[in-house]
Order: C-alpha cells, then sequence, then structure tokens
C-alpha cells in the first residue's frame, strides 16, 4: 500500500515526456570520442583504492533494481552489483549506486562514471561492438512482451491496428516493436518516451492504447499500477532479450572478475551450495569444491581477489536460485517460474563453465 502511494506521487511528479524516435546506434555515436577511462587492467586497482564499486542500475524496475521505502536498492540486478562487491571487498555493501535511465546507461559506462552496468540490459551485437560493451553471463533470459487494458478486449498483435503504442527510448525494445509491425504489416503510432514513469502514467491515463517492454518489467511493473488486475499482457514474445551486467571493453581483468563472480552463484547452485550451508562446504573432501570455495588452489589470486571469493559471494548473497526466488520468484511478489532460466541440470539454460 505504502509502496502504491509512493508510486502515484511519483507519478505527479513526472511529466510525461515525449521524443521523436530515436535509434539506440545515436548513443555510441554521440560519445564516440570520449575517453575510456578503463585501459590495460587498471580498473580493479582503481576500484580497490576507491574502496567500493560504482554500479549503475535501475532505481524504477521493482524486482530488478529499485528503491525501497528504507531508501535501500533492492532487486535481481542489485544483488548481482553485490555479488561483484563481495568478491572484490568481501563486503557486498560497498557499493554506491547511480541510478541511470536507458539512454543515459552506455555513456555512464563510457566516461567511467560507472565500474559496471547491471540494469535490465540487453546483450546485443551493436552494443557489444559499437557501443563498446563486455557483456557478463546472462543471468535472465527475457523477451519482449505487450501489456493491454483488459477492458480492451485485444488478445492478439494484429488487433493492435491503428494503435498508439508506448516504448521507452533508447532500448532494443523500441527497435524490435517497429520491426515486428512491420513484419506483421500492422500500421500503428509508436510514443516514444524518456522514461517508464512517463511511460505507465500515459497508459493508465489512457493516452496511449498498449505499452511494450521486457516481459519481465511488464510482470513487474503490474505490481505497482493502480488497478493490477485491469491489465493483460499477450501471450506472444517479440524478441529475444538475454539481461546481463556489462563492463567496458578494454580491462579483461575487471571483465573476468565480472564474469566468474557471476558464474560462482550458477556453480553454487549447481553444488547446492547455498548462504545457509556454506560454511559446512568448507570442510568437503570434493576437490572441486575446495578449489571453488578457495580452500585449495588460487582461482581467486589468478583473478587478482582474495582466493575465498566465491565463498565470500555466497555466504553474503546467495547462490543463483536463492537471489532469483528472493527478487523474482516464489519468495517474491512476482512470482515468477525459473522457466528458460533454470540450471541446465534442471531443464533451462544457465550454465557454469568449470571453476579450475
Ligand atoms: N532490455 C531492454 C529494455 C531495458 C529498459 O530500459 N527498459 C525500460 C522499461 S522496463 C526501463 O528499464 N525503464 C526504466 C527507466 O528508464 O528508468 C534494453 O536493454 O534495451
Amino acid at each position: 500500500m505504502i509502496k502504491k502511494l509512493l508510486v502515484i506521487g511519483l507519478l505527479a511528479l513526472f511529466s510525461v515526456a515525449l521524443f521523436a524516435c530515436s535509434d539506440e546506434a545515436a548513443t555510441p555515436q554521440d560519445s564516440a570520442g570520449t575517453e575510456t577511462v578503463a585501459e590495460g587492467g587498471k580498473k580493479l586497482e582503481e576500484v580497490k583504492q576507491r574502496g567500493k564499486i560504482i554500479l549503475g542500475t535501475n532505481n524504477q524496475l521493482p524486482g530488478f533494481g529499485y528503491v525501497d521505502t528504507n531508501g535501500d536498492y533492492v532487486g535481481f540486478d542489485v544483488e548481482f552489483g553485490q555479488v561483484m562487491a563481495a568478491a572484490i571487498f568481501g563486503d557486498k555493501d560497498a557499493i554506491e549506486y547511480r541510478p541511470l535511465s536507458s539512454q543515459e546507461r552506455f555513456t555512464a559506462l563510457q566516461t567511467g562514471e560507472v565500474d559496471v552496468l547491471i540494469r535490465n540490459t540487453t546483450w546485443t551485437l551493436t552494443r557489444d561492438v559499437e557501443v563498446g560493451l563486455a557483456f557478463g553471463p546472462t543471468t535472465f533470459y527475457d523477451g519482449q512482451g505487450m501489456m493491454v487494458p483488459k477492458e480492451s478486449g485485444i488478445t492478439t498483435m494484429e488487433e493492435l491496428q491503428g494503435a498508439r503504442i508506448g516504448v521507452e527510448q533508447g532500448t532494443t525494445t523500441e527497435l524490435n516493436l517497429m520491426d515486428q509491425m512491420r513484419k506483421r504489416g500492422i500500421d500503428f503510432e509508436p510514443v516514444v518516451f524518456q522514461d517508464q514513469d512517463g511511460l505507465v502514467a500515459a497508459y493508465e491515463s489512457g493516452t496511449i492504447d498498449a505499452w511494450t517492454t521486457d516481459q519481465s518489467a511488464l510482470v513487474a511493473r503490474l505490481t505497482t499500477m493502480n488497478d493490477p488486475d485491469g491489465h493483460v499482457i499477450l501471450g506472444e514474445v517479440l524478441s529475444k532479450e538475454p539481461l546481463g551486467p556489462a563492463v567496458l571493453d578494454g580491462d579483461s581483468q575487471f571483465f573476468d572478475i565480472m564474469q566468474w563472480a557471476t558464474f560462482a552463484t550458477m556453480q553454487a547452485e549447481e553444488f547446492g551450495i547455498t548462504s545457509e550451508n556454506v560454511d559446512e562446504f568448507l570442510s568437503s573432501e570434493d576437490p572441486d569444491i575446495q578449489r571453488f570455495l578457495g580452500v585449495d588452489g588460487n582461482n581467486g589470486e589468478q583473478l587478482g581477489l582474495s582466493n575465498d571469493f566465491a565463498y565470500q559471494i555466497i555466504k553474503q548473497v546467495g547462490n543463483f536460485s536463492e537471489i532469483f526466488e528472493r527478487n523474482l520468484g516464489k519468495d517474491s511478489a512476482f512470482g515468477l517460474e525459473r522457466g528458460i532460466n533454470a540450471l541446465y541440470t534442471d531443464g533451462g539454460i544457465i550454465y557454469s563453465p568449470p571453476f579450475r
């Protein structure tokens, strides 16, 4: 209830900002000349000297990146930031949070304003190559969906002929929407917004007929809408949206840290190691587990970290399943199924390479 009131208050603050349609490729071109900070393995040193990582994240997306009523950043993406802080500092709270809009996020990484971006960001070729990002393991395999008011009676994309459809600027969903509608020969009017609060306010007031973004975000956002039961998400999935963390290209050590810290949560789930039982595993006789937890070997040292970095991650934040269930799954308000985001051993595609 308090959350709802807060959201309503926030909505009142945001005016509906409409923008001309823009291609997200404009982002890298605008800042192509920007000097990058992280070159040749210096990022870890810089971060260690600072004593915390700067995490670019969302502050408007329940379940992924959100500020709760205590003023704390919470969510699935936020916790993967905590995973990195636990790996580097042995302290999951050694983080400065930087809320970023869809359009700001890449420039913030390019200019070194943030060290890592974990903000429901889809891995694409252009972002990887032209924008100059380096994506870590996908933490949430998503797809684009469409929300319409239940009373509209709309059940298929084809029925959106002539509709005004809201989408956020600088997102993959903006580009996919155009492609998908053209492919299906559906005429529609795209209405492009700069932030999600403005978009949702326009949708709830009936200024636009439908809105589209990642399915997970539609589900999450539904919980803070005025009438959560008054809307439906169409059954069609419009795209592939692999979401995960990203750093700037050019610093392989920092990239490796992001990559292996993230994989550690998946490997721990596969081993059955949780934040609750990790201490018991310290005396495991299994050489794979000894290496994983840093009881044996030098995995951490190879990354420039302490050998117990995976132990710290699991002890302080948890394994992949704990992070998923707490923020998005059965222990959350959203109740999302693991589905494709289950471990490969459980019918999903979440898979960690070996820690050796
Ligand atoms: N995954 C897509 C969409 C990401 C995105 O920005 N989604 C919007 C809609 S959920 C969002 O997070 N809006 C909140 C904001 O801009 O502050 C991408 O990487 O482009």
